[in-house]
């Protein structure tokens, strides 16, 4: 039965025995820490050296890195956000959310979906009937459902260069600048619907950005076909994440749902359920077995050169279908429905998890070329089966051989031995199963802090739970999920950490905090502004001196201001009714966290302006009157009076 709430040692009255603990107690230090120490582990309120109250972090017995306030996190933690459409900064082990960086969504507090610099991001890679249909629309989505954010590699680990995800919503494929924590480009995926799962190529760099379209559609879906389901397709695509094109799709049977790729740079995978190709439930779960895809870069590739494709709305399209028998595409049966496809950091095996079927299928990849040479048969790439308990969605890696499942219906985390699980395979009387753990509730992704990366170490497990149901105090009919950390450096698995996330975290990364290195303040030359520092040039302005309004012609004019705290570069300008007001904000301030806003009153108009960063934003002016702007930042102590008036003139007088 999903949902039951299961019995367990780290809530309930446990906790609160921690919380009658006496306030002298607390301030007795070592002695009080001492007293303290049997507790220690039991909750999620645990106590440091000095009786501290850790509240924020794993400071359980044992458990090392606890993270004090004012202390650092040694990891970067990418949470996704699903249907809130952004891409959330976690630090780990705290699980404290320490930004959140807009990409599908609109964002009022930053001015995402307000700036022309956003505008045009969100809309440029648009396919030409998209940008037809939002005209009307306002031009942009406002949703999105971003499922999978993954860090670009290089030689089997992350670079720190860019992140990519992917929105199901609207199917759009994003890159973020992980220098200036922004996203530099999105592009909307041609010939498929629904863009779900989505891993990086690892070798030798990212390189591909594979992508899955989830929901097969007719292909032209022009509204002539509803019914013949021979119409309907699926396609597996690669980006280009270098250009943010398209490089080539393949055409594949059955539904896509999750990718991931090898560690050579020659393969990837996805796993695919809907083999019977039906539109609804008890037609798509007919079958006993669906299957996983295998695909072969380089035949890809050569396919590619070699002209054997057809142009589909300006991309590449091979046909790498059951029936066409191709060098592109091997079909290894699974049972039915398979969701989660991770490739450990071993480079050898790669683990389809079976959520129908209580088992991950381990397929050895070296084993590959026989199968695309066809030595040897699809089910003869299978190295290992464990059954593992009910609904396993994913897999995450410790790097020293153990694998950890999630187990959705089960509400547990399943640790295992990959070793063991393939020599129980091979006839031997061997336990896979190392141990299992509860987790609060129902688990969807789980990651390991480096697990996708050859760099795993094996130190921390996050579990991302659909349901906190009891776990928090109650804020009515909707809860937020829980993501659970889990410290799987000792022999035992410990949960020693509960975050509560609004909608809806699917998949995460853990980055060693080495590699990301993020700006403090913007670079003048950042390609982000090189449109307003062309429109500066033309003007001949200077953006870090002049505030200046220049008209542009009888219905437009731009208004040039820098900010410095606390005062904008204009205390007042005046447009006329109807004009078309763009206007060009530069923060001279270059201290670290010195960001303004400008607010202009009654306009819908916010942006966010980093130190040494240029924003710009266009509206008309179609109201009359006194208009206060004012920066919506806290930024000094004279903040309040960080403002200015715009003069809208009536137009006919
Ligand atoms: S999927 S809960 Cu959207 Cu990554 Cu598996
Ligand atoms: Cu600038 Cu508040």
């Amino acid at each position: 039965m999903p949902n039951d709430k299961k019995e367990n040692p780290n809530t309930g009255h446990e906790k609160d025995k921690a919380l009658t603990i006496s306030r002298r107690g607390l301030l007795g230090g070592t002695a009080g820490g001492a007293a303290l120490a049997g507790l220690a582990g039991v909750g999620g309120l645990t106590f440091g050296e000095g009786g501290y109250l850790l509240s924020s972090a794993q400071a359980a017995e044992g458990v090392e890195g606890a993270v004090m306030p004012g202390q650092l996190d040694e990891y970067y933690g990418f949470w996704s956000s699903g249907q809130s459409g952004e891409v959330r900064i976690f630090g780990v082990p705290s699980m404290r959310e320490l930004m959140r960086i807009p990409v599908f969504n609109i964002d009022g507090a930053r001015g995402w979906g307000f700036t022309n610099a956003s505008k045009r991001i969100m809309t440029e890679g648009l396919l030409p009937e998209t940008k037809e249909f939002l005209k009307n629309r306002g031009g942009m989505f406002m949703n999105g459902d971003l499922h999978h954010p993954h860090m670009s590699f290089t030689d089997g680990t992350y670079d720190g260069r860019y992140i990519f995800a992917q929105d199901k919503a609207n199917s759009r494929v994003c890159r973020i600048r992980c220098d200036i924590m922004r996203v530099d480009k999105v592009i909307e995926v041609p010939n498929g619907s629904d863009m779900h799962g989505l891993r990086l190529q690892r070798y030798p760099r990212t390189g591909y950005v594979f992508v899955n379209a989830e929901h097969r559609v007719p292909m032209p879906n022009d509204g002539s076909v509803l019914e013949d389901s021979s119409k309907y397709k699926c396609v597996f695509t690669a980006i280009d994440g270098d250009k943010m094109e398209v490089a080539w799709q393949v055409l594949v049977d059955g539904n896509l749902d999750n990718c991931d790729a090898d560690y050579e740079g020659k393969y990837a995978f996805s796993t695919c359920y809907n083999s019977e190709e039906a539109t609804n439930l008890a037609g798509m779960t007919a079958n006993e077995q669906d299957w996983a895809v295998m695909f072969d870069i380089k035949a890809i590739e050569e396919g590619v050169k070699k002209g054997d494709y057809k142009v589909m709305n300006g991309v590449k399209v091979l046909d790498g279908r059951k029936k066409a028998n191709s060098p592109y595409t091997r079909y290894v049966p699974i049972s039915s429905s398979p969701h989660g496809c991770n490739m450990a950091p071993d480079g050898i095996h790669l683990c389809i998890n079976g959520k129908l079927s209580p088992t991950v299928t381990v397929i050895d990849v070296r084993r590959l070329p026989d199968l695309f040479a066809n030595k040897i048969k699809p089910r003869d790439v299978v190295v290992a089966e464990p059954e593992l308990g009910l609904g396993p969605l994913h897999t995450a890696f410790d790097g020293k051989g153990n694998a950890f499942t999630t187990l959705f219906i089960d509400s547990q985390v399943a640790k295992w031995n990959i070793e063991k699980a393939k020599q129980a395979y091979a006839g031997k009387k061997v336990d896979p199963i190392i141990e299992k753990l509860d987790v609060h509730y129902q688990p969807g992704h789980n990651h390991t802090s480096m697990g996708e990366t050859k760099e795993a170490d094996g130190k921390w497990l996050v579990s991302l739970n659909k349901f906190s149901k009891d776990r928090f105090i109650n804020v009515g009919p909707m809860k937020p999920e829980n993501d659970q950390l889990i410290s799987i450096s000792g022999d035992k698995m410990k949960l020693v950490h509960d975050g509560p996330t609004y909608a809806e975290p699917h998949d995460c990364i853990i980055v060693r905090r080495d590699i990301v290195n993020p700006k403090a303040v913007f670079d003048r030359d950042d390609p982000l502004f090189e449109v307003e520092r062309q429109w500066a040039k033309e003007d001949g302005i200077i953006l870090e001196e002049d505030a200046k309004v220049i008209r542009k012609g009888p219905n437009k004019v731009r208004v040039y201001m820098y900010s410095l705290a606390p005062q904008f570069g204009l205390e007042e300008f005046k447009v006329k009714q109807g004009d078309e007001v763009t206007i060009i904000l530069t923060n001279i301030d270059e201290v670290d966290d010195l960001s303004h806003g400008f607010t202009l009153g009654g306009y819908g108009i916010a942006v966010e302006i980093a130190p040494q960063e240029t924003v710009s934003v266009t509206f008309t002016a179609d109201r009359p009157g006194v208009h206060w702007y004012y920066c919506q930042f806290f930024c000094h102590a004279l903040h309040m009076e960080m403002r200015g008036r715009m003069l809208v003139e009536p137009r006919n007088t």
